[in-house]
């Protein structure tokens, strides 16, 4: 071999290996990091709830279970409707209350006597519907149940516990499994003890990919509230050990922030809804969320490291009333509108150059969580004249952080991490 070959092979050697250096290098880990199920779930950002059942069509929010299998009645249902409507709102999936507190369920039950007739089976079309359009399908199955002879003693678990197979294994497979944690009278007047190991182990059963969502998790948790608010500082950890959901668990502002050293990857999901009730009433159709207000909750939530379950009943027909289908389209619009204009991205070393004569509002962060959440709490600086001036401040980042203040004019922004639990990663940095 001469000279000039030997070296080029050496320097292509080292070549591979500096580039196996870099792939190779994946950060550590810091604590409990997400499953891909839970990675895939935070990517999503934002999906639709659909509450529907005899509330739509009685006025009730919580039925007492004793209302008439007619009563459920939607006169032009159309599955697809909703999908696509969520698909043009720029959502990813739908969760459906397939049984809400009044026990009535959407599909012809083998469980109970208290459910759509055989050939009204709103679960099956909302599911074809969904894989039809591409839309991931999700279920809300409640335990507390006004209707259930069984209520308030054992076998009520195991009737539980056989209607979660039941769903799971004939319309499955679900991306999320919703438990409310109320826990109420049934029509016999007792209440009921949930075993709550035994619902997630048979959820754990049925289908490990999918998301289960309860006060305390395991897959999300609860934000503490219905309202979208979300505390500034919040931690995708969660301890649950000694906790359950329902009363057994923590309080709403530890629920909010999450543990910082907490054992558990549990991030936070914020149920609202675009009306004041959760189910459909001709009365809330001119108190349908304005655009404003749906953006300060996406900011709250997307842009504070939660998700955002978006309420939006089916009307008596069973499709999306023209009122909060409207105001989905001008939602998007609006988060389109608001992030239109990228003025600038950062480098690896997370300084943005501003364009001569532009001006920055919001910046947007995102942590590389699949290794953990690391970042505790950040500055961000404009260079004005040569002079690195802070601008604002912020604590966890995590999935996403949206970082708004006031429209400023800058030669470039950068961002300074001020406390980290481990070296930490922000995968990109966005200014607008
Ligand atoms: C709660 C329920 O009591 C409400 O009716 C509603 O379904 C809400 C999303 O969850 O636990």
């Amino acid at each position: 071999m001469n000279n000039r070959r030997h070296s080029r092979l050496i320097y292509g050697l080292l070549f591979v290996f500096t580039v196996c250096l870099l792939s190779c290098s994946d950060p550590k880990p810091f604590g409990p990091v997400p499953t891909d199920a839970q990675l895939a779930w935070q990517r999503m950002e934002i999906n639709m709830f659909c509450h529907f059942g005899p509330n739509t069509f009685t006025g009730a929010e919580w039925g007492s279970g004793q209302e008439a299998e007619e009563v459920f009645a939607p006169k032009a249902l159309d599955c697809r409707q909703w999908v696509a409507v969520a698909e043009q709102a720029g959502m990813g999936g739908i969760i459906l209350t397939a049984k809400h507190h009044d026990g009535f369920c959407l599909w012809p039950s083998a469980q109970s006597s208290h459910t759509v007739k055989p050939g009204q089976d709103v679960l099956r079309q909302f599911v074809d519907a969904c894989r039809e359009g591409g839309m991931k399908a999700g279920v809300y199955i409640s335990p507390w149940d006004r209707n259930h002879p069984s209520y308030g003693t054992d076998a009520y678990n195991d009737v539980f516990v056989n209607t979660l197979k039941e769903v799971h294994t004939n319309y499955g497979p679900f991306f999320e499994q919703w438990f409310d944690g109320a826990c109420g009278e049934g029509p016999n007047g007792k209440k009921q003890h949930y075993d709550w190991p035994r619902f997630m182990q048979t959820m754990h059963d049925l289908n490990p990919h999918a998301v289960i969502f309860s006060d305390i998790g395991p897959g999300c948790r609860w934000i503490g509230n219905e309202r979208g608010r979300s505390a500034e500082t919040n931690w995708s950890r969660l301890d649950t050990e000694g906790f359950s959901p329902g009363i057994g668990a923590p309080r709403t502002d530890t629920l909010a922030r999450g543990n910082v050293h907490g054992a558990r990857w549990i991030p936070a999901e914020s149920d609202v809804s675009i009306r004041p009730g959760w189910f459909y009433s001709p009365d809330t159709d001119a108190r349908v969320k304005t655009v404003d207000q749906l953006m300060e909750i996406y900011f709250n939530t997307v842009g504070n490291n939660a998700n955002f379950l978006l309420n939006v009943p089916p009307d008596r027909r069973g499709r999306i009333h023209p009122a909060d289908s409207a105001r989905l389209m001008e939602f998007k619009a609006a988060r389109e509108a608001y992030f239109a204009d990228r003025v600038a991205s950062g480098n690896r070393r997370l300084v943005a150059k501003i364009p001569a004569g532009r001006t920055a509002r919001c910046v947007v962060l995102r942590e590389d969580i699949a290794h953990g959440q690391k970042i505790a709490s950040f500055v961000l600086e404009a260079r004005q004249d040569g002079v690195w001036n802070e601008i604002a401040r912020g604590t966890t980042v995590g999935h996403k952080k949206i970082l708004r203040f006031d429209p400023c004019a800058a030669e470039a922004l950068r961002v300074r991490v001020l406390q980290s639990y481990a070296p930490a990663k922000i995968t990109s940095m966005e200014v607008y």
